[in-house]
């Protein structure tokens, strides 16, 4: 099976709309070659860039996709300060991050929660990044494979094989985000293949071949490819380094 590799922009709360607007402008000219259409690109701004990034990407006909970096499990009401998953549907998002370790961590959302907002992606249309991955203390205690597949049957948990062959997971180690620490490219490889391996256990294999797994934490230019050289690994979710257009193109490149 040929996964086309998918390199995703987590922008996080950073970048407003005027810098959004210059700095998908960046990765347009930088990419307006030919020679990286065989890697998706997309970037995953704060809910509040999204229409300009749309209107951009629509009156230049870019290939860049974009994406939310959260939706709410619920479909519309009195939810204050939620973003449904119909509105993104609405705005061409293509993506939306489901249970990233931040909002795990700092919005205290259960994998119940991160399973109902998967569903809510698909229901709307919309590709969910299933972000997965262990704290310190659960990788010191050698437990890190098994928590992180308890995170993706949970994630997964009822969405059906036709929605699930779609899904993007982004295997995240929390200890690696944001710190500068890398995870390994063998220690990534490790828990990327378990991933692929439970998710043939709850699909099939064939699904599972399908299915694109990424690496996410501290993804530089200069690790990008030693990641990438590794069989189950099919893409990197990049934070801090996404926000520099000029790294984030060479991340796209890691072929060159
Ligand atoms: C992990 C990653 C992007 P960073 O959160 O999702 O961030 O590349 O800054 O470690």
């Amino acid at each position: 099976t040929t996964r086309t590799p998918i390199m995703a922009g987590n922008w996080k709360m950073n970048l407003n709309h005027l810098e959004a607007i210059a700095h998908v402008q960046k990765l347009a000219f930088a990419l307006a070659d030919k020679d990286y259409e065989a890697v998706e690109v997309a970037v995953l701004p704060p809910f509040t860039d999204l229409r300009s990034v749309q209107t951009l990407v629509d009156g230049d006909k870019l290939k860049i996709k974009y994406g939310a970096q959260d939706v709410s499990q619920h479909e519309s009401g009195a939810y204050t300060g939620e973003i449904s998953g119909s509105m993104l549907a609405k705005l061409k998002c293509s993506y939306v991050l489901a249970g990233h370790s931040e909002r795990r961590q700092y919005h205290h959302e259960t994998d119940d929660v991160v399973n109902a907002k998967v569903k809510a992606a698909f229901q709307n249309g919309l590709t969910p990044i299933l972000c997965v991955g262990e704290e310190l203390d659960v990788r010191e205690a050698g437990n890190h494979v098994d928590h992180t597949l308890a995170q993706v049957e949970g994630g997964l948990k009822d969405v059906p094989a036709e929605q699930a062959e779609n899904v993007v997971i982004a295997y995240e180690p929390v200890w690696a985000i944001g710190t500068g620490k890398v995870c390994g490219s063998d220690d990534a490889q490790e828990v990327c293949g378990a991933i692929r391996g439970k998710l043939a256990e709850l699909y099939s294999q064939d699904i599972a071949d399908k299915i694109r797994i990424q690496y996410g934490g501290s993804v530089k230019s200069g690790n990008v490819a030693e990641i990438m050289a590794k069989p189950d690994i099919d893409g990197a979710l990049v934070g801090g380094a996404s926000l520099d257009a000029d790294e984030f193109v060479k991340i796209v490149r890691f072929r060159d």
